[in-house]
């Protein structure tokens, strides 16, 4: 029989990735979108015209349990959150809101919905839960690699939100016996990604300034490290956790770690550019505290799960230049719309 399955934060990065990977293993996928007009649903109509869609909002538990009753899913994977870091400061209040009880107001839909009482009944409910963890909830390593046993300590309200909900998706599997288990990935990227994460914004900048639309590109640190990964081979990892016997929590990343300088002077190299000659550190962008550097131990994931990744870090950014450099080539991709390049 056909599997259903529920994506919320549908138009976003990952929810375009799942979605495809979802379709071309012949689920049914619906996504939750938001809002009276949201500009991101067309760009998702047009790229991914077989999924469904159902109104709802991480803010509203009523109108997750309508979704949840629609769609009748029998895997939803939360991917709705408030992700870019820096905003979690500016916004921490909505942060926690969406990105921490969200994922309460998700699970609450799904235990109403599959008739599941307040009592503890093993194995009860048919529908499986995926929660987006993040690497962020390690924050200040205790040690390194992370495992999926190093401790958290995270650095922003966005990840103090995450922390929250991971711990709440193993309580609803411990207190209710949901299948309910969160991926704890990495960075992962793509020419998909939003133009406010630093991956993107290189690839965009490096592509402005090849074209000559811009000189400079102004950045915060550049001695952080990140584990980086293609988000097309992160969204299979989600998929298989849902298809084991077994729920059990990942971590999903390369195991490589790179600085912000080496992506700098890796995605400049790829346009032929010197990137000391146009890169501008600026206070605006280093954050009121930092997670320093992050690399995964995936190897859970890789034993567990039979995953690996199949784009490296060369490989990625190249491919996030010359997406921007062919994007920004297009005649009329240059013009005034704010969203026109940032947004898929
Ligand atoms: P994006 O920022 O690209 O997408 C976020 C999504 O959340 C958008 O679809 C957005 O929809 C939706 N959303 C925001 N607020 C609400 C709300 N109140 N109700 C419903 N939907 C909402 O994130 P990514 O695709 O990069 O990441 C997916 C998930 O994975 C996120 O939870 C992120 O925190 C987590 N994560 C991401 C990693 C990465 O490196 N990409 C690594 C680890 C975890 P709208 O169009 O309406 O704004
Ligand atoms: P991150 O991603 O915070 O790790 O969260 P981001 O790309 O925003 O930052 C990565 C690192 O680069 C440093 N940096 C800059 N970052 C941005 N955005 N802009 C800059 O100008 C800049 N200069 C240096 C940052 O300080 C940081 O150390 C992403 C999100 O997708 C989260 O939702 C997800 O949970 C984590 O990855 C894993």
């Amino acid at each position: 029989m056909t599997r259903r399955a529920l994506i919320t934060g549908i138009t976003g990065q990952d929810g375009s990735y799942l979605a495809e990977h979802l379709l071309a293993q012949g689920c049914e996928v619906w996504g939750l979108v938001r809002g009276q007009s949201n500009p991101r649903v067309r760009r998702l109509r047009e790229l991914l015209g077989e999924v469904k869609l159902v109104r709802g909002d991480l803010l509203d538990q009523g109108s997750l349990i309508s979704a949840v009753e629609r769609v009748q899913p029998d895997e939803v994977y939360n991917l709705a959150a408030i992700s870019y870091v820096p905003m979690s400061w500016q916004q921490a209040e909505l942060t926690g809101e969406v990105t921490g009880l969200g994922v309460l107001r998700v699970l609450e839909a799904i235990r109403v919905c599959s008739g599941i009482s307040s009592s503890r009944t093993p194995g009860s409910g048919q529908i499986r839960f995926y929660q987006a963890s993040s690497s962020e909830m390690f924050g200040m390593v205790a040690e390194s690699p992370q495992t999926e046993r190093t401790p958290f300590h995270p650095r922003s309200p966005y990840g103090v939100a995450k922390t929250y909900g991971h711990f709440l998706t193993q309580n609803y599997r411990e207190s209710y016996g949901m299948f309910a288990v969160s991926g704890i990935l990495f960075n992962h990227e793509s020419p998909r990604r939003g133009s406010e994460f630093v991956t993107r914004k290189v690839s965009l900048g490096v592509a402005r300034i090849k074209l000559g639309l811009e000189r400079q590109l102004r950045l915060g640190t550049l001695t952080v490290r990140r584990d980086w990964g293609f988000a097309g081979d992160y969204v299979r990892a989600m998929h298989l956790m849902l298809t084991r016997d077994v729920p059990e929590d990942v971590v999903v990343g390369t195991g490589v770690t790179h600085s912000v300088e080496d992506l700098v002077e890796r995605a400049f190299g790829v346009a032929g550019l010197y990137w000391r000659d146009h890169v501008v550190c600026d206070a605006a962008f280093v954050r009121p505290a930092e997670v320093d550097q992050l690399c995964a131990d995936p190897s859970t994931a890789v034993k567990q799960l039979g995953w690996e990744p199949k784009v490296g870090f060369d490989e990625l950014i190249t491919m996030m230049v010359e997406s921007d450099l062919a994007l920004l080539s297009t005649p009329g991709a240059r013009g005034d719309d704010p969203f026109g390049h940032d947004i898929w």
